[in-house]
């Protein structure tokens, strides 16, 4: 038995806000989590400090499915973003001390590496097309096989994906208030084709197309839009309606052959049942540290490749780097990958969160460290302290809130 005597949780902003979990062993070995919920990060903070780690402590690091059946089924209030993101935390740091005393990476826990390395989308925008071609440029000339594209929308001040002024990663979090913004959604429907049209336009179709509606939609006008992008080849078009409502995705199905990509609010494999098993999509886009983490995360996937559906994993920064690498194991080793999103983190997350991954020709690599390869630095970490930001409220003309 490999005894847990630690669990502590770090709540850390180097340029945005973090928590992290850290669970030690009796031989020393430490294992991290990502526990970041964007906006309401103190909630698993304090569901994780009040009623997780005393729960932890004595028990066998090495039952990592024990562990996460105890916590999901002995709380008996099930599922929900704090508790799945909670167990998810646990879960990673499990994997990461299992991997580190058996010496190997955790993808070789997994059944080991089924491809050389994993396929990332990179975030393309700009405030106006022009401005949103030439980022798409850039990403092209990295070496990306894979990007999203946004763009302003004319008579609409503020769009999703977006940077604001100075960012060099878009974080839509921001004041201790939410910021709101302007919704209309003709405008939006009339410009998207037009805006997707002028990327292939410019650059063809040699590379992989895709784009987030963030959940703005109807069911029918989200099949004008898949339609309406047909011409454009687009690899997914993303949450294009608000994602809770399963049915609302057939509606969709009828409508457009252009592929649709949702899950990266959903927090277990009970959110997105019909939707694999009724093949209404064609990407999960559910992540390591919102469901349930590695272990769930299979699940998930297991699910959706009995009936063809792909993995798309949430990305985005505020996922930890420890997310993003744990994404990276389970992306190398499931047969059903499909893409990862990987926005990158901006300095100084580089100084609390030591990384092993790899970019190169359009792929991610996790790395052969043992464990998941991430190391967290505490002591400087407890140099950026918490920072409350929240995430922007939508209204639409008439002042009323709609879908952000
Ligand atoms: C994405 C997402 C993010 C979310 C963010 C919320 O596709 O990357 O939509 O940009 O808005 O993760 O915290
Ligand atoms: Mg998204």
């Amino acid at each position: 038995m490999t005894k847990i005597v630690g669990a502590e949780v770090l709540v850390t902003a180097p340029g945005r806000n973090y928590v992290t979990l850290k669970v030690t062993t009796d031989e020393g070995v430490v294992g991290w989590g990502d526990a970041t919920l964007n906006g309401r990060e103190l909630a698993v903070a304090a569901y994780l400090r009040d009623h997780v780690c005393p729960l932890l402590i004595g028990r066998d690091a090495h039952r990592i499915e024990d562990v996460w059946q105890y916590l999901y089924k002995g709380a008996y209030w099930r599922r929900g973003p704090v508790t799945m993101t909670a167990i998810a935390a646990v879960d990673v740091a499990l994997w990461d001390i299992k991997g580190k005393i058996a010496g190997l990476p955790v993808y070789q826990l997994l059944g080991g590496a089924a491809r050389d390395g994993v396929m990332v989308y990179g975030h393309a925008s700009g405030r106006d097309v022009p401005e949103m071609l030439d980022d798409v440029a850039r990403y092209l000339d990295e070496g990306y096989l894979a990007v999203r594209a946004q763009s302003g929308v004319p008579g609409l001040d503020k769009t999703y994906g977006i940077p604001h002024e100075g960012q060099t990663v878009y974080e839509p979090a921001a004041g201790a208030r939410p910021q709101e913004d302007l919704w209309d959604t003709a405008p939006y429907l009339r410009f998207a084709p037009e805006m997707l049209g002028a990327v292939r336009e410019r650059f063809g179709f040699g590379f992989h197309l895709l784009h987030d509606v963030h959940h703005r939609l109807t069911p029918i006008e989200a099949g004008r839009l898949g339609k309406d992008l047909e011409p454009h080849r687009m690899f997914w078009i993303e949450d294009p309606t608000p994602a809770e409502d399963q049915e609302a995705f057939r509606t969709i199905r009828q409508h457009t052959t252009t592929p649709l990509a949702v899950g990266e609010v959903f927090n277990s494999i009970w959110d997105c049942q019909h939707l694999i098993t009724e093949r209404l999509i064609d990407y999960v886009r559910t992540s390591v540290s919102h469901a349930g983490g590695i272990t769930h995360l299979r699940r998930i996937f297991a699910l959706a490749d009995l009936y063809g559906v792909r993995s798309g994993s949430h990305g985005a920064g505020d996922l930890s780097p420890v997310s993003l690498a744990a994404a990276l194991h389970v992306d190398l080793s499931v047969p059903n990958f499909g893409i990862q999103e990987y926005m990158g983190h901006a300095d100084p997350a580089g100084e609390v969160f030591r990384t092993s991954y790899t970019f190169k020709g359009g792929y991610l690599h996790p790395g052969d460290l043992p464990g998941l390869g991430v190391e967290v630095d505490e002591e400087a970490a407890a140099k950026f302290p918490y920072d409350p930001k929240y995430l922007p409220v939508n209204r639409r003309r008439d002042g009323s809130v709609h879908d952000w």
